[in-house]
């Protein structure tokens, strides 16, 4: 069963089809799929074969904005399950986490600030298009452990790169602790501008935030 679900998960996404996608997402949950599995097997799959199809012309901006609404109708029927599936047990730290200046993407932004928030950090989401500025006001204003910074262009990474370089100027590294990630990061870009941490998806977000803080399973 899950296969064909996952299969028509991946297809309401490409169609753009809000309503299905959520239908598909209740009736994972119902089935006791966990809902981090729907996501990556299912819907994330979708709007990565939409966004091939985009990139290479076989789709156009209307379409993906449509792919991308049933991507956010998915997950908005997720995430009460992935928070009530979390742990919470333990303050881990504070996390200000916002998307790079000039940049709208914020799905998977927003999936990583929803499996940092199930385990236990407490997280500051600046949204979209952030300035450097803004991150570290808000990493000063609540006494920040780190700062995320996603981005899903290549013209935008160069944001991430201004945000670190903004924490310096303030004197808040090595302290605050500066995390990237978003499709077009890669770790030799995370080591190019001297972030602390670099994830290529939400769990491993996870486990890089938990090291970094020094209650990781593993070596950062
Ligand atoms: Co856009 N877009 N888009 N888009 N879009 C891409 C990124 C693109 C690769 C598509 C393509 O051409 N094939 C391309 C970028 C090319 C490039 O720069 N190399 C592109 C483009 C060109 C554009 C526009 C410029 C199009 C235009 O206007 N002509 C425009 C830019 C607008 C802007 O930002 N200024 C644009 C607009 C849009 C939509 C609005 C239609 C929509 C965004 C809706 C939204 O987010 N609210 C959209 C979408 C949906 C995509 C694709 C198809 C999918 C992105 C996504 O949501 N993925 C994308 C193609 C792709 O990535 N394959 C594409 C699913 C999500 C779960 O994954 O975001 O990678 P992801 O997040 C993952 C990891 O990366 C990681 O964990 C997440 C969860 O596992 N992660 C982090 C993310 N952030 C992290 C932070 C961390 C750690 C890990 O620490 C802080």
């Amino acid at each position: 069963m899950p296969d064909t679900l996952f299969g028509a998960m991946l297809q309401s996404i490409v169609d753009g089809a809000p309503d299905t996608a959520a239908e598909l997402a209740q009736q994972a949950l119902a089935n006791g799929v966990d809902p981090l599995e729907a996501v990556n097997r299912g819907f994330a799959v979708g709007i990565t074969f939409a966004g091939d199809q985009f990139g290479c012309g076989e789709m156009f901006l209307p379409d993906l904005l449509a792919s991308a609404e049933a991507m956010k109708a998915a997950i908005k029927v997720l995430e009460p399950e992935m928070l009530k599936r979390g742990s919470r047990r333990e303050a881990l730290g504070k996390i200000v986490l916002g998307t790079a200046r000039g940049d709208i993407h914020d799905i998977g932004k927003n999936l990583v600030a929803t499996i940092l928030s199930a385990s236990g950090f407490q997280i500051f989401d600046l949204g979209t298009s952030v300035t450097p500025e803004q991150f570290v006001a808000k990493a000063k204003e609540v006494d920040a452990d780190i700062v995320g910074v996603s981005a899903l262009l290549t013209t935008t990474m160069a944001g991430q790169k201004a945000v670190i370089e903004a924490l310096d100027r303030n004197g808040l590294r090595p302290r605050v602790k500066a995390i990237i990630g978003g499709a077009a990061v890669t770790s030799k870009w995370a080591a190019e501008i001297g972030a602390d941490g670099y994830s290529r998806n939400a769990i491993d977000a996870l486990e890089l935030a938990k090291n970094l803080m020094g209650k990781g399973t593993a070596l950062a």
